[in-house]
Parts: structure tokens; C-alpha cells; sequence
């Protein structure tokens, strides 16, 4: 396993082809398909829509019911819609902690940071330009914090895949500015000007991508007429500070050290969502 630390720290990130198999995600593929029924459902019954498009496959329906509606995504990720024991079992899937135990041991925290990505066609909102995750997480360009990616349909160029700049974590979190309509900020000097090769990440249900906080990637424009839907969630080495980042209340032990489980319950993470000053904050 000595390659996938290396190329990590080579590249900046890694992708683990079939990592997971469809049982391990089909659950939060249901838990996000609920979300969408109960909104087609309310949607249907304010007369809003004339069709809940229930026949739709989970790559269209959501696009459908906004379509028929005439709305967009009003969010660029699902945070509190997707709260779920699944979302959770996800998180700590020993398949998924494994991976992580190869690049910063096996004392691990989640974060607390998650998010599910439907990523509509021809969407600007969910379309991130260049950028090195620090740059959103303040003060954190010091440590190592890990974002595990996780297609939950097949991606390629043509439906919104992510890119990234192999090496380019190695020379530190770059300045950042706000540009006219433009949702995130955006590095000072573009990346590629140093970069010249740009990795397309093509991925498969299944397979699982790790990354790090300061290489810079982006997520391309969805030419498709399917969603692209994703999830992702961050980690860092247990005891790593957190510096008050929105999600800190929600983080908690996911592996340790003496028996490599995960010492956190299902039960114990809801109580500290309930605790939490942001529940309800995000959609
Ligand atoms: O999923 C995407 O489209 C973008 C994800 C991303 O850039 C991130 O998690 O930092």
C-alpha cells in the first residue's frame, strides 16, 4: 500500500477505482431519491406541478420537477435535507476509513463538513472554478485536512467531472479575491499558468476520490442533460484543530488507533447534530 501514500503525496489527491460497491451507497442514493419525492409531493399538492415524475430515474428526476417549475437549485449542496443514519454509516464505512488510515494513520476524525451535490444541467451555481479547499476553510492551509468524493452516478467530462493539477498542493495556499458574479472566490494568478497538465477525473459509481486541502482542482460545467449527483465529506488526523470552522460541532472520532473501529455511534453523532448551533441552518 506504500504506492497509494506516495502517489498521494505526489499528486495531491487519488482515485480508488471500486472501492465501494452499490450496496455500500445505495443507501443515501434512497435517503436523497426521498428528499426529491417529498418535494415533488408538496410541490404537486400546492398545484405548482401537474406531474411528480415518479417514473424518472434518480439522474433526472430532480432536473424535471425544477424544470416543470420553472426553478433552479437554490443551494450549490444538500446539507440538512441528507442527515441521515446512511449519510453517517457512509462516513465511517470502514472501505472508506481504510483509505484514509494509508495517508494519516489511523487516529481519524470526521470533520463534521458533508454535502450532497445535485449538479443540474447548464448550472453555473454548481459549477466551482479553480480552487484549493483551504481557501474556503480558514486557517486550516497548515494542517492536512482530506475531502473523500464520491460519484453517485458514473461521471465524465460531458456531465461535470472534476479536474485537478497533479503537484500543484506542493507550493502552498495561493491569495484569494472576489469577482463580479461569482459565487466563490477565485485565485489571484490563474493555476494553470504554472500548471500546464490538467487531469479529467473520470469515475464510476463506486469509486472513491481523496483529496487534500491545497491542490487545486475545479468541477466542469454539466453538458448533459442527466445530474450529476455526488458526496463528499472531510477528515483530518484526530486532534486537528478545527479553528471554529461552522461544522466543528458536528465533528467526531470516526477511527481509533487501539481497535481501529469507529468509537462514534449513530446515536451519539444525532445527539450532536440536535446540540448544534448551525442544525437548520443549511438547507
Ligand atoms: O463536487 C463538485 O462539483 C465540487 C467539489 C469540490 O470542489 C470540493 O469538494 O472542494
Amino acid at each position: 500500500m506504500g504506492t497509494y501514500s506516495e502517489k498521494f503525496a505526489e499528486q495531491g489527491y487519488l482515485v480508488i477505482k471500486s472501492a465501494l460497491c452499490e450496496a455500500d451507497i445505495a443507501p443515501l442514493i434512497a435517503v436523497v431519491s426521498d428528499v426529491v419525492d417529498k418535494r415533488a409531493t408538496e410541490l404537486y399538492n400546492e398545484g405548482v406541478i401537474s406531474d411528480t415524475y415518479e417514473a424518472l430515474p434518480f439522474e433526472h428526476r430532480w432536473h424535471a420537477i425544477l424544470k416543470a417549475c420553472d426553478r433552479e437549485n437554490e443551494v450549490f449542496g444538500w446539507h440538512t435535507l441528507v442527515f441521515s443514519e446512511a449519510l453517517f454509516d457512509l462516513i465511517t464505512h470502514p472501505k472508506v476509513l481504510d483509505v484514509l488510515e494509508h495517508l494519516i494513520g489511523s487516529d481519524i476524525q470526521f470533520n463534521g463538513d458533508f454535502w450532497v451535490r445535485p449538479k443540474l444541467p447548464n448550472e453555473k451555481l454548481t459549477t466551482l472554478p479553480w480552487h484549493q479547499d483551504s481557501a474556503y476553510m480558514p486557517d486550516t492551509e497548515n494542517d492536512t485536512h482530506l475531502t473523500v468524493w464520491l460519484p453517485l452516478v458514473d461521471v465524465e467530462t460531458e456531465n461535470g467531472a472534476l479536474q485537478f493539477l497533479p503537484g500543484s498542493h506542493k507550493a502552498g495556499l495561493q491569495t484569494y479575491h472576489r469577482v463580479p458574479d461569482e459565487a466563490f472566490a477565485v485565485p489571484v494568478l490563474p493555476p494553470t499558468a504554472s500548471h500546464t497538465e490538467i487531469d479529467t477525473l473520470d469515475m464510476q459509481k463506486g469509486d472513491l476520490l481523496v483529496f487534500n486541502n491545497l491542490v487545486f482542482h475545479r468541477s466542469l460545467f454539466n453538458r448533459s442533460d442527466m445530474i450529476r449527483w455526488s458526496v463528499d465529506f472531510r477528515f483530518s488526523r484526530t486532534g486537528t484543530s478545527l479553528n471554529g470552522l461552522w461544522h466543528e460541532a458536528i465533528a467526531c472520532p470516526a477511527r481509533v488507533c487501539e481497535t481501529r473501529q469507529c468509537p462514534t455511534s449513530w446515536q451519539d453523532w444525532c445527539a450532536q447534530w440536535e446540540a448544534s448551533p448551525h442544525k437548520g441552518r443549511f438547507i
